[in-house]
């Protein structure tokens, strides 16, 4: 029987403030205009720290020091010196690696064992990567050089909190340009004791400036004259609302969205390796993730022993406390979204689909979900087509590869994609069908600093990662 009973030990080694101001011009200050909010824990519902709403002239004060910093300082330094400090940072994650994943699976409800193993060691790697790209994008005495673009508005959503804000902030720093991040208003602290790095990385005032809020703080950042690039990562609807509301300005966007990811599975695929991958794909962080493989498709020939085999092992998921490192399953990371998830899970049932959970009694504080398969989806039903955002997997069957690429391009998304063969020639064949930015062969949500991510189609344009990361911040 689960109860709530954070590890002590583990605990213990972050130190949270009762109450954050903003990170502006290098220095923490009080917020001018806005209301303070609190950040909780998914987990316990306890309240974890009070954190300062950023009003416009909040927003107005960030913009203008960044711009000072790209001006006076950043703009002008030269790559192999911003590269130092790129350096600096990367070095320092490593150092508070594990007191930022307990902070991270505090405020955002991820295992320990995922913020510990998998989103740290991508966040310091991303620092890196970009620290090495610092001093590549000049060329002493020939040619004209890429220009940063300026100051960039940065946007993040709260399933990877310091992940998604090192693929933000990384290279638009290796690129020369200065930024005003917002996290989201359910996961601040890591992005919080980020300041505190550049502090402690004697980063130059205004080169990283760190605001709160929720979306209206979102939004006049967004729509700030002084800001020259926004990116963006977060739901379709407000993806298209900053699009429209920087239409008509020279502002340069990217923007990454949702996702509806096909998972297809061939009757010659390595099967346990596949159930660890179909595992891995949909209940990897709750299934809060941009490109789970939400739709698994699978040849008919084998459907019935995966499913079987994947609800043996669905059954031996262990949920609970986040910061246990036995954990495979943490909390949901707010009311709204757990509401989001029961919603769709509901009209999953109601349009005749199956529904099937393993046993297994969840805490009553706190916000959870089981890890649930729906089975007889067809393509038209909501379950099958809408981002669900959560452990929720919906199964439908193919005969031949041309019915699974018609299938798996069957959505208004386009992030990515997942087979499952032993033939090569065949994944070949599906990466140049599919319509997704990202196909994975016999593994899924795999990451690294040098590939670029992106989609097609609803999940938005531009790439982050790799050198392509790089030209999203780059004036030519
Ligand atoms: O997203 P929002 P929410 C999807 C997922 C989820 C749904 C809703 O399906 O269930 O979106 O999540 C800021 N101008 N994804 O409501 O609102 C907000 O403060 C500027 C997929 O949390 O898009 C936060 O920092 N900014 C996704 C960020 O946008 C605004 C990850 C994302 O929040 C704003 C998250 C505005 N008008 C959700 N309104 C992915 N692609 O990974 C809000 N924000």
């Amino acid at each position: 029987r689960f109860e709530y009973a954070p590890a002590p030990e583990s605990r213990a080694i972050v130190d949270i403030k009762s109450s954050y101001g903003l990170f502006i011009n290098g220095v923490f200050t009080e917020a001018t205009d806005g209301k303070p909010f609190k950040t909780i824990s998914p987990a316990s519902e306890e309240v974890l720290a009070e954190i300062s709403e950023a009003g416009e002239a909040d927003v107005d004060k960030a913009v203008k020091a960044a711009r000072k910093a790209y001006d006076k300082v950043w703009g002008p330094m030269p790559g192999r010196d911003r590269a130092k400090y790129l350096y600096r940072i990367a070095r320092l994650i490593q150092e508070r690696s594990r007191e930022l994943a307990v902070l991270e699976s505090l405020d955002n409800g991820k295992p320990i064992r995922e913020s510990r193993d998998v989103d740290l060691p991508l966040v310091a790697a991303h620092f890196f990567y970009y620290a090495g790209w610092a001093d590549k994008l000049e060329y002493a005495g020939a040619g004209v050089n890429p220009q940063p673009l300026g100051v960039a508005a940065q946007i993040i959503p709260w399933n990877f909190p310091l992940m998604m804000l090192a693929w933000k902030i990384a290279p638009a720093l290796a690129a020369g340009n200065t930024v005003v991040l917002k996290p989201a208003e359910t996961t601040p602290l890591t992005a919080l004791a980020f300041a505190e790095i550049c502090q402690q990385a004697d980063l130059p005032p205004g080169v990283v400036n760190i605001i709160t809020g929720a979306g209206r703080t979102g939004q006049a950042l967004v729509e700030h004259e002084g800001v020259d690039k926004v990116a963006f990562t977060g739901s379709t609807a407000v993806g298209r609302a900053i699009a429209k509301s920087v239409a008509g300005t020279d502002k340069k966007v990217t923007l990454e969205l949702g996702g509806k990811a096909a998972n297809i599975v061939f009757e010659d695929a390595p099967i346990d390796q596949t159930i660890e991958g179909i595992v891995n794909g949909i209940f990897f962080n709750q299934g809060h993730v941009c490109c789970a493989g939400s739709r698994l498709l699978v040849q008919e020939s084998v459907y019935d022993e995966v499913l079987a085999r994947l609800k043996r092992r669905m059954s031996s998921l262990r949920i609970g406390d986040p910061l246990d490192k036995n954990t495979d399953i943490g909390a949901i990371n707010s009311a709204e979204q757990l509401a989001r998830i029961r919603e769709l899970s509901q009209i999953g049932e109601d349009e005749g689909s199956e529904r099937w959970s393993p046993e297994c009694e969840l805490p009553t504080q706190g916000f959870w979900f089981p890890p649930t398969v729906f089975t007889g989806v067809s393509q038209a039903h909501r379950i099958a087509r809408e981002e669900i955002f959560g452990p929720v997997l919906s199964v439908l069957t193919f005969r031949t590869p041309a019915e699974a690429v018609e299938k798996a391009n069957n959505t208004p998304f386009g992030l990515s994609a997942g087979v499952w063969t032993d033939k090569g020639s065949r994944i070949l064949w599906m990466a140049n069908q599919l319509r997704a930015g990202v196909v994975w062969a016999n593994t899924f949500n795999r990451f690294d600093p040098t590939s670029p991510f992106g989609g097609y189609k609803e999940s938005g344009y531009g790439r982050e990662g790799g050198r392509h990361g790089l030209e999203a911040y780059l004036a030519h």
